[in-house]
């Protein structure tokens, strides 16, 4: 089965692929559209649909990611803010703001079903710590992730995001329903 990703992020590809093994994931080279201020499913919601219009596509699956960090002592910010949040502050810059550095990894994904237009939201979450920067696999935030039990980052060890991940949750939940519509 064949599932255009609607992403202009590699890191998100690639995991998409390894994760998926069953479909084939092929980029759509389209400009996501990223409303800011909203949940990251409804925004995943708008993202898919605004590039399937966007890039003409008419049939098939269509699917968009988006996925945020929730520090839990700064009540789930910056969530689906990080792009204004990483231009004024940086990523390195959240750990001078905290004192408890439990967080969350969250993801959403949004399946456009381009026969009837209907969307599907998966979700998926991943608990953990931010320290600084350790290791340089993976994107974004990873070398700056242990997750929950570990003692390594995700920037030093991708195996652990590959076996489980708030998008590894969320491909796993959409992968079933996949499979059950045959
Ligand atoms: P799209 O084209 O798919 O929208 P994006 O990079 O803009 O890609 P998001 O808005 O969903 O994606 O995510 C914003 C940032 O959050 C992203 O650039 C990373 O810095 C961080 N992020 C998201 N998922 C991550 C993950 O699995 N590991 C580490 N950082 C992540």
């Amino acid at each position: 089965m064949r599932i255009l990703f609607a992403t202009g992020n590699s890191g998100k590809l690639e995991e998409a692929r390894q994760m998926l093994p069953g479909a084939e994931i092929q980029r759509l080279e389209v400009e996501t559209v990223e409303p800011q201020e909203k949940s990251l499913s409804e925004i995943s919601k708008y993202k898919v649909r605004t590039a399937a219009e966007n890039a003409g596509v008419d049939s098939g699956f269509v699917m968009a990611d988006d996925s945020g960090l929730f520090v839990d002592e700064l009540n789930g910010f910056h969530g689906p803010l990080s792009h204004p949040f990483e231009e004024k502050v940086g990523k390195e810059g959240l750990l001078e703001l905290i004192h408890d550095r439990s967080a969350s990894f969250r993801c959403s994904i949004a399946l456009l079903d381009c026969e009837d237009r209907e969307v599907e939201v998966f979700t998926g979450s991943e608990k953990g710590r931010l320290v600084p920067p350790r290791g340089e696999k993976g994107f974004g935030y990873d070398p700056m992730f242990l997750p929950e039990g570990s003692d390594v980052t995700w920037g030093e060890d991708q195996s652990q995001k590959e076996e489980s991940s708030h998008r590894k949750e969320a491909l796993q939940k959409m992968a079933q329903v996949l499979d059950l519509r045959g």
